[in-house]
């Protein structure tokens, strides 16, 4: 939620849309840049086996993000987010990756339930993509919705690397029975660039809820906290960035959505971010909540903003009844006027697009849950709590589950687990941020949230609030060392991440 860059106003509003028609098509992510196909080498497939259904090449190019704003970032093929990779249930796909870096890459396929040998995570045991070299891997596309790929490298201290870069993309895996009750359908990727560390200590939020902290945790942290800045340690790094964008674009500079009065669009929306919380609001029109991370839920309800933490993803239907030219954007004022929007064009609509802030509004999982449901028993429970030791490696923030700092660059589980057995993660989180909570190749059922009890909702990415306590379940149904991390890139790369196997 901060930038670092000057508060001058970047947005100019240029009206016309710039290469009309390159938005005609419907599934499409509204932009392409212009260096994807002319300025890149040919790929081509250097294995004598069938071609493969997709090629992804792994290399630094320019990006556009507005008008004469070029920025270098580590891309897939050349562009801005990666290609969307459709896919479809039940039927295999073959995938050929080419890395045209000096460094070895991991490609993670996020949310699909596939082997360590292709998941994408050094830790799991996944082959590196070597430098220079080419990968092919195959595997059954799982399970259906929104699911997204991006690299699993460490980036420590190193801001061009792992997901600071520009590789992310979507993958939507067709479910074999898609009802499809929409008339048109849009790909959002929220992405920050240039990356740059400060000092001052992370803006606490307060979106969440059930707001309820635990006292205990709030104690522990808070006197860890003291002692440290007591010993006149400063506050460990965190990150910020200059350009926000949606697609690849900074707000009022890409083609804008164009809708047409009375559709139903549904929006498939990515925190492609490496570190931050995003929200995003549209004036005068609600969201109806469909699926949480490519999951359908129980209960699809409206509301009137959609928060994600890195790494999540929302499908929202928008039934457009509200004609006009309108910025759909970030909450936060910083980091909308530094780009992170897109506007809403209504045909025959012009002018000026407008912007009219939401209602306070709290971001409540439970929402979308089972309201008559109770989550099965576990098998087990597995007791975990989250510390954070201020600036203790170099100035960086180290983070430890159980005061177990992961070791970056082992593969040594922590965790065992049985097959087919429940298992019930139960997380304390004694620091004030925000973790979004990732568990690779399952997904989990939310059951508890900040004291209260939920059923149905499933997930493979969950926001524990700051000195909150949250429940999941998984079952042990994917055999093979099976990561567990925070996905804020910054807390993964200081050691909040752990591995479970099975016995
Ligand atoms: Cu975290």
């Amino acid at each position: 939620m901060k930038h670092l860059s000057s508060r001058r106003n970047f947005l100019t509003w240029t009206g016309a849309a710039i290469g009309a028609g390159l938005f005609a098509s419907q599934n499409s992510f509204g932009f392409t840049d212009r260096f994807a196909a002319g300025n890149f080498p040919p790929i081509s497939s250097q294995s004598d086996a069938e071609p493969a259904d997709h090629l992804l090449h792994i290399a630094a190019s320019p990006i556009e993000i507005a008008p004469k704003r070029i920025i270098s970032t580590i891309t897939y093929n050349g562009q801005f987010p990666g290609p969307l990779l459709r896919m479809k249930e039940g039927r295999p796909v073959t995938v050929e990756i080419h890395n045209g870096t000096d460094s070895a890459e991991q490609l993670h396929w996020h949310g699909q339930k596939v082997s360590t040998e292709v998941d994408g995570a050094a830790e799991e045991g996944t082959p590196d993509i070597p430098a220079h070299s080419m990968r092919r891997i195959s595997f059954m596309p799982q399970p259906s919705g929104l699911r997204f790929y991006h690299t699993h490298n460490r980036a420590g201290a190193n801001l061009y690397a792992g997901q600071y870069s520009g590789q992310v993309g979507a993958v939507y895996i067709e479910p074999k029975n898609d009802p499809g009750n929409y008339d048109r359908e849009f790909f959002l990727v929220l992405k920050e660039f240039e990356p740059s560390f400060s000092q001052g200590g992370d803006m606490a939020q307060d979106f969440l809820s059930p707001a309820t902290k635990v006292k205990e945790l709030e104690e522990s942290g808070e006197s860890a906290m003291k002692a440290s800045l007591a010993k006149g340690v400063p506050h460990g790094y965190e990150v910020g960035y200059r350009y926000f964008t949606i697609n690849g674009r900074m707000l009022g500079h890409g083609e804008p959505l164009r809708v047409k009065q009375g559709e139903r669009v549904l929006f498939h929306i990515l925190n492609g971010s490496a570190t931050e919380i995003r929200s995003l609001a549209l004036p005068g029109h609600s969201f109806k909540v469909i699926a949480f991370d490519g999951n359908p839920v129980p209960h699809p309800a409206e509301v009137p903003v959609l928060w994600l933490g890195t790494a999540e993803r929302i499908s929202a239907v928008v039934e457009m009844n509200h004609p006009g030219v309108w910025v759909m954007g970030d909450l936060a004022d910083d980091d909308r006027s530094h780009g992170m929007g897109i506007v809403v064009e209504y045909a025959g609509q012009k002018g000026k697009p407008l912007r009219t802030p939401p209602k306070p509004f709290h971001w409540d999982y439970t929402r979308f849950a089972n309201p008559a449901g109770s989550a099965a028993a576990p098998d087990e429970t597995i007791p975990m709590t989250f510390t954070k030791r201020n600036a203790a490696e170099h100035g960086f923030n180290v983070w430890a589950i159980n005061d177990v700092a992961f070791a970056s660059g082992t593969m040594r589980p922590t965790y065992h687990l049985q097959q087919g057995k429940r298992y019930r993660l139960h997380m304390h989180n004694a620091s004030d941020d925000i973790h979004p909570i990732h568990l690779h190749r399952h997904s989990f059922e939310l059951t508890r949230l900040a004291g209260q009890s939920t059923a149905g909702v499933m997930k493979d990415v969950v926001m524990v609030g700051g000195y909150q306590e949250v429940e999941i379940d998984f079952t042990a149904d994917n055999p093979g060392l099976t990561l567990f991390h925070c996905h804020q890139q910054l807390h993964m790369d200081f050691g909040f991440m752990t591995l479970f196997d099975y016995i």
